[in-house]
């Protein structure tokens, strides 16, 4: 493992030491970074080291997102402990994610402190403003024309009945509305003009606006972002090396382009994968290598475990382990310790216990409400509810963020 510079240094932040001071921490930070990395057992060794250096480096700002107010301590962060680990390859993130489980839940634990305030989730409702009938042959899901499943392809909805559902979703908590459509690729021309209606009506609401719309390229992407697009969501799925197992109407490097073009126009990227569609953890560490070599790595990472549809051509996978979720997502948060962490589709078949281990593992946002795109999610009271018993908290943005 190699520790890099970060390139997530906050243009807003406010740096507030002398060059050398920041140079002396840097290093101590780095020196304590790497060890941390290698020997575990040492750890309370390093951590006060770790302070040390973070009283040399100074402070910077953690974030400047839509949703960013400093609040606590651990809100303001060392400029030098924004440096991430910056694995080499697949064999060095395996050894993250294979650690034993008291040690990497530890691990990302601290990481998300450090970056994150511990406890509050983000909650993001999700829609289908167009459903079914997809041109594309992903083999999990249920609105791709090429498999038979039980969803119906559905007309384009209007910007009135959306930003209907938006404010239903503010009033019942959500502080992120993202809005997706079974589109191969984002075609010009009214349907796209509806689209931008759509985001600039969520923006309006206060709310922060995302839309997965398929492949797009650098001008509709800064289209979008004239609107006031939030973020993107476009999923690389899973590694390079299984993703033709599962697509085969567009690639990986597809994919690629249209973050790199969401990214140019300065829209926050939101890209993930899904867990449980029959790839090796080799396959797992891979999608996660590549989403922490983005420069910079995806603001938000939702992690999916798959809903098996029927009909699908992965209908008869049998359940992801849960255990295996909250692997992948430690990993992610070590990886990206900067990033949302978002526990998104499969969450009906956890427990609330597979599901808080998952928050304590680093994930920090979810999909909420009770409907993803076509299929279940747990009900809005039963996740407040699970977030209550847990002393934690849904993240405030604007308002109408209720109290659990
Ligand atoms: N058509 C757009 C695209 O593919 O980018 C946007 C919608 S697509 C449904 C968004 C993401 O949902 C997919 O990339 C995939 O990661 C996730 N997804 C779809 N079906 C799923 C399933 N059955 N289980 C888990 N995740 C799923
Ligand atoms: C993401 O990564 N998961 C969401 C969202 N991005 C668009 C979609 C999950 C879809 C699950 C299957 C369905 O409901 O159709
Ligand atoms: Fe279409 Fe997106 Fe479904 Fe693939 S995941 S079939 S692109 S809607």
């Amino acid at each position: 493992m190699v520790l890099g510079p970060n390139p997530h240094s906050d243009p807003g932040g406010t740096r507030t030491t002398t060059k050398a001071r920041t140079k002396f921490g840097a290093l101590l930070m780095r020196l304590c970074l790497a060890a941390l990395a290698f020997s575990p057992s040492e750890i309370h060794l390093h951590t006060r080291i770790y302070r040390i250096a973070e009283r040399a480096s100074g402070t910077v700002n953690r974030l400047s997102g839509a949703c960013y107010k400093p609040r606590m301590a651990h809100d303001l962060v060392p400029a030098s402990s924004l440096v991430r680990p910056q694995p080499r390859d697949v064999s060095a993130v395996r050894a993250i994610y294979e650690l034993p489980l008291p040690e990497l839940l530890f691990r990302a634990m601290e990481v998300h402190r450090r970056h994150h305030t511990p406890g509050e989730v983000q909650l993001a409702s999700l829609l289908s403003v167009k459903t079914g009938g997809c041109a594309e042959d992903c083999g999990y899901c249920p609105q791709s024309a090429h498999h038979e499943t039980s969803v119906e392809p559905e007309r384009f909805m209007e910007v009135p009945e959306v930003l209907e559902a938006a404010r239903a979703a503010k009033q019942g908590g959500a502080s992120r509305f993202c809005m997706g459509a079974a589109w191969r690729e984002v075609k010009d021309g009214p349907a796209f003009d509806r689209v931008l209606a759509m985001v600039r009506g969520v923006r309006d609401l206060g709310m922060e606006a995302c839309v997965t719309l398929g492949m797009l390229d650098e001008e509709q992407a800064a289209r979008l972002a004239e609107a006031g697009l939030t973020a993107y969501n476009h999923n690389l799925d899973t590694s390079r090396e299984f993703y033709g197992e599962i697509i085969t109407t567009r690639t990986f490097d597809d994919r690629l382009r249209t973050i790199a073009a969401v990214r140019k126009a300065g829209v926050e990227v939101c890209s993930g994968g899904i867990i449980g569609m029959g790839e090796s953890v080799d396959d797992r560490c891979g999608m996660l290598l590549e989403l922490a070599s983005l420069e910079p790595p995806p603001e938000s990472v939702p992690v999916n475990a798959l809903v098996a549809v029927a009909g699908t051509p992965l209908e008869a996978l049998p359940p992801v382990d849960p255990l295996e979720l909250v692997r992948t997502i430690a990993t992610a948060r070590i990886l990206m310790p900067s990033s949302r962490v978002r526990l998104s589709a499969g969450r009906v078949g956890l427990s609330r216990e597979a599901q808080l281990m998952c928050m304590l593992a680093g994930a920090n946002s979810i999909f909420f409400g009770d409907k993803l795109l076509t299929t279940g999610n747990p009900e809005a009271d039963a996740d407040l509810a699970m977030l209550r018993a847990a002393g934690m908290q849904p993240e405030r943005c604007g308002a109408g963020a209720p109290t659990p």
